[in-house]
């Protein structure tokens, strides 16, 4: 019998070409990964996302991340955990910015995982975000801004909902009164 945590739903991508693909190395990685795909759609912005391995599914990795840019993304974001070399292997591949999240494994709680990632040698480079799910949610705000340097339509969500976020802190700055 399984013993996998569950997954989360599914989260639809709004109509229209991708924009951001969004890969991970497992299944698994998507428990974590589901936070960038989330804000993305709540940002109506279209997404794609993929489960595609460096080590298990390679020649599927090198397709993908050649392809990219040619099949209309224009932002790569790649989560994986332990030996994470899927965000590397793809910005190899690819002149599009990839975008690094380090999923939190269960043997180093995603040290194996950040320091894999983040140490790229000079030459090729992945923007390496923060472990877990506050890295993927990030992930997919650092996409935003980047689109949002030509598209108004985006760079006008954004600055909303910096200052929802400033408000939401400002109404109730007291530690344990919301
Ligand atoms: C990596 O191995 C994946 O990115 C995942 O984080 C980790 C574990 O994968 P599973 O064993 O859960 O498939 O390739």
């Amino acid at each position: 019998m399984s013993t996998a945590a569950a997954q989360p739903a599914p989260i639809p991508s709004p109509d229209g070409q991708a924009k951001v693909g969004i890969i991970m190395g497992s299944q698994s990685d998507w428990a974590t990964m589901s936070a960038a795909a989330q804000l993305l759609a709540d940002f109506d912005i279209a997404f794609e996302c993929e489960v595609v391995s460096a080590h298990r599914t390679p020649d599927r990795l090198f397709d993908y991340a050649k392809s990219a840019k040619g099949n209309g993304l224009q932002i790569i974001i790649a989560g994986a955990g332990g030996a994470a070399h899927l965000p590397g292997m793809c910005a190899s591949q690819t002149p599009l910015p990839v975008l690094g999240v380090p999923v939190k494994s269960s043997m180093l709680s995603g040290w194996d995982s950040l320091l894999s990632i983040v140490q790229m040698p000079k030459g090729v480079a992945v923007g390496t975000l923060a472990i877990g799910t506050a890295g993927a949610y990030n992930a997919a705000l650092l996409a935003i801004q980047m689109l949002a340097l030509h598209d108004e339509d985006i760079a006008t969500k954004l600055d909303t909902m910096r200052q929802t976020q400033t408000e939401t802190i400002l109404a109730s700055p007291t530690p344990g009164i919301i």
